[in-house]
């Protein structure tokens, strides 16, 4: 069950304090039984790899030519043109991903990165697929959606042995469609994709001019459990997890959409979470144009400003951006756009806490006792705000700061920014949105 934030809140409604003055919880190395019983070796890792921004768009060079994607806080794997075949080499290892600033954590993932790069390849293009194990288990890659040969699908003991770890495998086969996939083991699952091992295969349609947007973005929905102060996500959770991310990162830490006013926008989300999630975007209706099935016939698309992603699923959305401002784009299930939380905080609205203080504090002087929760959970994030100590490692329950203040959010969400004047091409932050003379709410 949930090992969790809100169990450091137990007490009363806010014991902040025990694991950041557990001496346990310092050094480089240690083994740590967390509350379910399992021992496991924590390594706190000091130089987390650089996190790639999505002005980094790479455009072929060779092979044919398409419009790239821009995967949010993340990257597209590089090929090498061997006689016509396109090839690819993933190594599948652990990595080190930094969340947000002030929270990494242990993962499993493909060059250096969870989750790993994005594949771009074109409809008809030969694909070669080279996979190097360097986990410490066996793995396998399944390619999610992919119409191929039966012995390429990457199912391992059913389709190919299970690739040991030291080997390399080869996939190869052409691709015979267009559309959003995704790639992720099929070999001891559970635990390889709780450890972030995933990534999106994105393949262009052969004419350029198909399905073509002006700006598109990619992501995966990824969920983690990670107990706060440690590091390591705990494997064998089946649903009480206790980060939601887009691409393993969440909330401040999670690229802005940044799009021209007018253009055509096109946002592919996978979920390789053991949850569903209602994606919403505020200011523009939507229509789902993909799902990892293929393109969706435009008489069969309707508007929405909210799809359920399901399990195993991907939906890409097309908009027009014609909104200038800040657009919120997040998942609806509230606990899923905030930090590590689960369902253990008792329910303190409307209690009175101000003689429990005391009380508490001459029983066990060692803890800082604050009554929380009265009034609702706002202050939460004054209570980050003053430097209220945490656990390490571990971010506050809601952060991240807009120009009129705290915004009170934290996993699945990030912003959509339209701009009258954001140069085409150009990815960059413009800060926040101006907004003209008398458009704002304001106290009457
Ligand atoms: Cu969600």
């Amino acid at each position: 069950m949930g090992h969790d934030r809100r169990d450091f809140l137990g007490l009363g409604a806010a014991l902040i304090a025990s694991a950041a003055l557990n001496p346990n919880l310092k050094g480089s190395e240690h083994e740590h039984t967390a509350h379910d019983g399992i021992k496991r070796q924590l390594t706190l890792v000091k130089n987390p790899k650089r996190v790639l921004s999505p002005a980094m768009v790479i455009t072929p060079k060779e092979g044919k030519n398409y419009h790239p994607v821009v995967t949010l806080n993340g990257w597209s794997l590089p090929y090498e043109m061997k006689e016509g075949v396109k090839e690819f080499h993933l190594i599948a290892e652990p990595v080190v991903r930094e969340f947000a600033p002030g929270m990494v954590v242990n993962c499993w993932g493909y060059n250096g990165t969870s989750p790993g790069p994005t594949i771009e390849a074109v409809e008809g293009d030969r694909v070669r697929l080279i996979v190097t194990n360097k986990l410490p288990e066996h793995t396998t890659i399944h390619w999610h959606g992919l119409i191929l040969p039966n012995g390429m699908d990457g199912v391992g003991g059913l389709t190919q042995p299970q690739i040991a770890p030291g080997e390399t495998y080869v996939y190869e086969f052409t691709l015979r469609q267009s559309g959003t996939f995704m790639y992720h083991p099929h070999a001891d699952e559970m635990v390889q994709m709780a450890m972030g091992a995933m990534g999106m295969f994105i393949i262009h349609p052969k004419d350029p001019k198909g399905h073509r947007v002006d700006r598109d973005f990619c992501f995966l929905l990824a969920s983690y459990d990670v107990a706060p102060g440690t590091y390591t996500p705990n494997p064998s959770t089946m649903t009480e997890f206790n980060v939601w991310s887009f691409n393993s990162r969440v909330f401040p830490g999670i690229d802005p959409m940044v799009v021209r006013k007018g253009e055509r926008v096109r946002i592919r989300v996978g979920n390789l979470t053991m949850t569903n999630h209602p994606i919403h975007m505020h200011g523009h209706p939507f229509e789902v144009t993909c799902t990892d099935g293929g393109w969706v016939p435009k008489s069969a698309r309707w508007p929405e400003v909210t799809i359920d992603v399901g399990v195993g699923q991907m939906r890409a959305i097309e908009f027009v951006a014609t909104q200038e401002g800040d657009w919120s784009f997040h998942c609806h299930k509230s606990h899923h756009t905030m930090g590590a939380m689960g369902h253990s905080i008792p329910n303190m609205l409307g209690v009175k806490q101000d003689d429990l203080t005391e009380k508490i504090s001459d029983l066990m002087p060692e803890y800082m006792y604050m009554p929380m929760g009265k009034n609702g959970m706002a202050e939460m994030q004054d209570m980050a705000e003053m430097g209220m100590k945490l656990p390490e490692n571990t971010l506050p329950m809601m952060s991240g700061k807009g120009a009129f203040g705290p915004i009170e959010m934290g996993g699945m969400f990030t912003v959509v920014k339209v701009r009258k004047n954001q140069p085409k091409d150009d990815y960059s932050d413009p800060g926040w949105y101006e907004h003209p003379e008398g458009s704002v709410a304001k106290k009457l």
